[in-house]
């Protein structure tokens, strides 16, 4: 998804590969056989793993507008920060929110935020139906 919001805010054309996680594929596994994990980006026949990763590398390459991340060293370091913070906690709450059961449980996800993100341009066609998203989340909870 990171990945996919940052290629489209360059406006960059691509093909979008669907990955079984049960069944991963030979692309997956030869190009990315550290962690055997998406995303992965091929560009010019090499592969790029790690979305934060993928983010720099296609703000440098791709130099069209809007730029993903503050040119100030220090602005760069709290961005990273926070995408880091995003994926070590953020993610965690959110599938647990995601699979709650009450309304209350449930909450977290039908804020206004969320719903501004989910309804910006770049991301909309991206989001995966909630039942999809749950189903992952499951999965990823049960190990
Ligand atoms: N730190 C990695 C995390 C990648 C990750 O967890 N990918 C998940 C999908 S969002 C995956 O490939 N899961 C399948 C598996 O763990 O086998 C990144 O940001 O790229």
């Amino acid at each position: 998804m990171r990945v996919r919001i940052a290629l489209n805010l360059k406006n960059i054309e691509y093909e979008y590969l669907e990955q079984n996680y049960a069944v991963k594929s030979e692309l997956l596994l030869q190009s990315n056989p550290v962690y055997k994990k998406v995303p992965v980006l091929i560009h010019n026949d090499q592969p790029i793993c790690e979305s934060l990763i993928i983010v720099h590398y296609i703000d440098e390459v791709f130099m069209s507008d809007p730029s993903l991340l503050p040119s100030d060293p220090f602005d760069r370091a709290v961005t990273h920060l926070w995408a880091t913070y995003i994926d070590d906690k953020w993610y965690g709450a959110l599938f647990e929110v995601m699979i709650g059961q009450t309304d209350e449980e449930k909450g977290g996800v039908r804020g206004l935020p969320t719903q501004r993100f989910c309804s910006n341009a770049v991301v909309k066609d991206l989001m995966p139906e909630t039942e999809k998203l749950m189903e992952f989340a499951k999965m990823l909870i049960s190990g």
